[in-house]
């Protein structure tokens, strides 16, 4: 059986952009200072929050970790599903706005891999609602259709550094592990992916740099362009100065000789 690259799975935040810097992180502040808390998330903070994914998970351990005394009127729950709800309505007028742009050489690599037939997915913890916000605001409203599947937020029991999203993602695909390469940015995104196999090239972000990337294929500072040369961290690019289809291909073949 051929273990040719099949199909692109790439991460959201963070890999498709800087959404936690210029999107979540501002958010949740903004929400926090809307529901009548003192509540603010800074940069170093967030960075540690970072470590749980998912926005309500990232709350409820706020509220464990530092803020043990807080008192909640009503149902735990219902108190962060309400203030996350509120996060993402904020985060999706931030993205609408143009706060939230792409990062380098995601558009063109969208693009390449549609023309070269290699499919594309997504497996993400954020809401489907971020992920279809931030592709119709950064690509245009026919961006979620290049997508066969989008695996995201709820729809796994266990969100990363759990395998299930990718899990979720494979099967829908119809793809083997081997078939597909992942493209992600944090350590947390990293382990989902090589706990269900799937070899994977990293771009690293502000937030994430200081990660175990260990078991990546390929670690850099960002896809690149043929104007922007991308910098080798970890791993090796084949001499490429950017990610194209042809360097993916090269990347992939060597990860799962
Ligand atoms: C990203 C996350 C997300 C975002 C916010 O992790 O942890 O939770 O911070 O999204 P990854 P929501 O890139 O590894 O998927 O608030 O919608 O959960
Ligand atoms: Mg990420």
């Amino acid at each position: 059986m051929s273990n040719a690259l099949q199909a692109l799975i790439f991460d959201v935040d963070g890999t498709l952009a800087d959404t936690e810097r210029n999107g979540h992180r501002p958010a949740f502040n903004k929400a926090f200072a809307a529901a009548g808390l003192d509540w603010v998330w800074s940069v170093e903070l967030y960075g540690e929050l970072l470590k749980v994914t998912g926005g309500k998970e990232r709350i409820r351990r706020y509220l464990q970790a530092h803020r043990p005394d807080f008192k909640v009127s009503g149902d735990v729950d219902a108190f962060i599903t309400r203030l996350h709800l509120a996060k993402n309505r904020i985060y999706a007028d931030m993205v609408a706005a143009g706060d939230v742009p792409l990062r380098p050489g995601v558009k063109r690599l969208l693009l390449e891999a549609r023309a070269a037939g290699v499919r594309l997915a997504i497996a993400t913890t954020t809401s489907m609602e971020n992920v279809t916000a931030l592709l119709e605001h950064c690509i245009g409203p026919e961006a979620q259709s290049w997508f066969e599947v989008i695996g995201a937020g709820d729809m796994v029991p266990a969100k990363k550094p759990a395998p299930d999203i990718y899990y979720y993602t494979l099967e829908a695909l119809r793809l083997r592990s081997e078939q597909c390469l992942a493209l992600e940015d944090s350590g947390n995104g990293l382990r989902s992916a090589l706990v269900a196999k799937v070899p994977t090239l990293v771009t690293v972000s502000d937030y994430t740099m200081q990660d175990d990337f260990s078991g990546a294929a390929v670690v850099l500072d960002h896809l690149g362009e043929p104007e922007l040369p991308a910098r080798v961290l970890a791993g090796d690019l084949g001499g490429a100065t950017y990610v194209d289809v042809d360097a993916l291909r090269a990347v992939h073949a060597r990860a799962v000789r």
